[in-house]
This record gives C-alpha cells, sequence and structure tokens, in this order.
C-alpha cells in the first residue's frame, strides 16, 4: 500500500554514509530492479518538491511561518504542542496541521486553546502513509485561514525516519526525541536528527528513573548533526518549553513579533 513511498531498501536511496565499509548483507534481490527503482524514487521526491514550493509561496504569500515537527510515536509532540498554545496564546495566532494515520484523537487534544486546527489522516484518501507529505500537507492547508495566521505548526506522524524525507514547505524542522529511546538513536537513525534544525531532548524529568547517559546522546548527536540547536524539556513539568517557545519566536519575520 501507499499513495507514493515505497520505503527505500537502503542499498540505493540511503548509501551516502561516510563510515567504514561492513557487509550488511545481501541485498542482491534488490539489484535486477535496481536503476528503475531510483528512477521512480527521484520522481517521486521532485514531484514532492514541487507541492513543497507551492505550499512554502502559499505559507510566505500570508506572511506565516512553518515548523514541521516530527518525532518517533509518542516523544510528545502533541504534549508539546499543548503547552506551546497555551504558553504563546494571545502572543501569535497559531495554526496546527494535525497529521494521523487515523483517528482525531490527537486533534481532540488541541482543540479549545485558540489555535485553528487543520487534521489530516493519511488513512482517508493517501494510502495509510507513514508521513506527511506535502500533497497531504497542502490539503490540510485548504482547511486553515492563511491569512490570519503567523505560525504554522505541522505535527508528522509519528515515526523515526521517512518523514524527514519529505519537504513539505517548511521554513524549519524540529525534532522531538524523548529520553526513553535510548542514546545510540542518533547513530542508528541519522536521517531525522541531521535533518532537524532543533532538536527538543524531552522527557527529562524521567532522567532519575532511568539508566540513560545524557551526555553520550549529546556527543551522538553532536557527531550525526552539529548544527541542531538542543533544548531539554520536559512536557511533563514544563521545563525547556520557554527555550522551546523562544526558538519558535526567533524564526523571526514579522510574523512572530
Ligand atoms: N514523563 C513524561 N511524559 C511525557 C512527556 N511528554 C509526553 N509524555 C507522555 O508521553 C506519552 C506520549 O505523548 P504524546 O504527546 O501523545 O506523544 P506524540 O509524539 O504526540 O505521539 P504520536 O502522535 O502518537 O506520535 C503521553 O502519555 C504523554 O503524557 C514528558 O516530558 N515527560
Ligand atoms: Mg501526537
Ligand atoms: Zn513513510
Amino acid at each position: 500500500m501507499g499513495r507514493f513511498h515505497r520505503h527505500p531498501d537502503g542499498t540505493e536511496h540511503h548509501d551516502h554514509d561516510d563510515g567504514p565499509e561492513r557487509d550488511v548483507g545481501d541485498h542482491s534481490g534488490y539489484t535486477a530492479t535496481g536503476a528503475a527503482r531510483v528512477m521512480v524514487l527521484e520522481n517521486i521526491l521532485s514531484e514532492n518538491d514541487r507541492v513543497a514550493d507551492d505550499n512554502r509561496r502559499d505559507l510566505q504569500a500570508n506572511g506565516v511561518r512553518t515548523v514541521n515537527l516530527m518525532s518517533s510515536p509518542g516523544a510528545g509532540k502533541t504534549t508539546l504542542l499543548r503547552l506551546t498554545l497555551e504558553a504563546l496564546r494571545g502572543q501569535v495566532r497559531i495554526g496546527v496541521l494535525e497529521g494521523d494515520i487515523a483517528t482525531s484523537l490527537d486533534a481532540d487534544r488541541l482543540e479549545g486553546l485558540g489555535a485553528a486546527i487543520s487534521l489530516v489522516n493519511t488513512d482517508a484518501g493517501f494510502g495509510g502513509e507513514c508521513h506527511l507529505d506535502a500533497t497531504m500537507v497542502r490539503s490540510g492547508l485548504s482547511r486553515l485561514p492563511l491569512a490570519d495566521l503567523d505560525l504554522l505548526l505541522i505535527e508528522n506522524v509519528g515515526n523515526l525516519v521517512c518523514p524527514a524525507e519529505f519537504a513539505v514547505g517548511e521554513d524549519a524542522r524540529a525534532m522531538v526525541y524523548a529520553i526513553t529511546e535510548g542514546e545510540e538513536k542518533p547513530l542508528k537513525y541519522p536521517v531525522m536528527f541531521r535533518a532537524a534544525d532543533v532538536v527538543v531532548v524531552n522527557k527529562i524529568d524521567l532522567l532519575p528513573h532511568l539508566d540513560f547517559d545524557l551526555p553520550r546522546f549529546l556527543a551522538n548527536l553532536a557527531d550525526i548533526n552539529p548544527k541542531a540547536e538542543v533544548i531539554q524539556a520536559s512536557s511533563r513539568t514544563g521545563e525547556g518549553v520557554d527555550a522551546w517557545c523562544a526558538w519558535l519566536l526567533a524564526l523571526g519575520g514579522p510574523a512572530a513579533g
């Protein structure tokens, strides 16, 4: 299933790692169709980028700053968004584009906080995809009052891999990472960590209860993406939410003023 996106197998599409060569198994099952697969993928991604440019043009024409918020399932995107809407209410006109495979559960959690909410369920016409692409975001944008917004927060589908491969028209990419996920994740799943402009290291309140090695995680993250801004946060205690909101406001433009 899937409208656009067959998951890359790693032999062609993800072959730009610089690390030492290793025997990573027999991928000969894919070689017969390798060139065709690369071409299909390139077409899909360039079509996506075209629509992403359309989205970006519409958003910029309306003075809307846009953040693509990504994470594994359950890292805390919606909880952080709730705190964000509460903190910035009255200061910034916020829209949320809520991406989920199914249900309005997260969109419902964000109601009543002054934000315009647009729900995109990928199982409703988008093949149940495990990420948002530019076309899905475009459909969600059509239900938002862009002229009345300063900031659009897109909650991507919870998935640590492919959301980072699809531009949707955003100005910046933010990643929520929960310390319950383990300190090696930047090394094992580098694509999203590399794509992120900011990494919110969430659930920091749980640090005393875990074996999590925070300095080790930060070093792993710095290896993969030395430029990423890092904000330690807890969506339970509210720690770090000020810094996160300041980062959002600093995305700048008259929109955030
Ligand atoms: N202890 C603790 N729990 C948190 C924190 N942030 C979120 N949670 C909990 O983690 C669970 C998942 O949080 P969500 O906000 O739904 O995570 P999500 O990233 O939106 O999940 P998906 O949309 O399903 O990908 C909930 O039970 C939250 O209460 C945090 O900072 N500390
Ligand atoms: Mg959520
Ligand atoms: Zn996907």
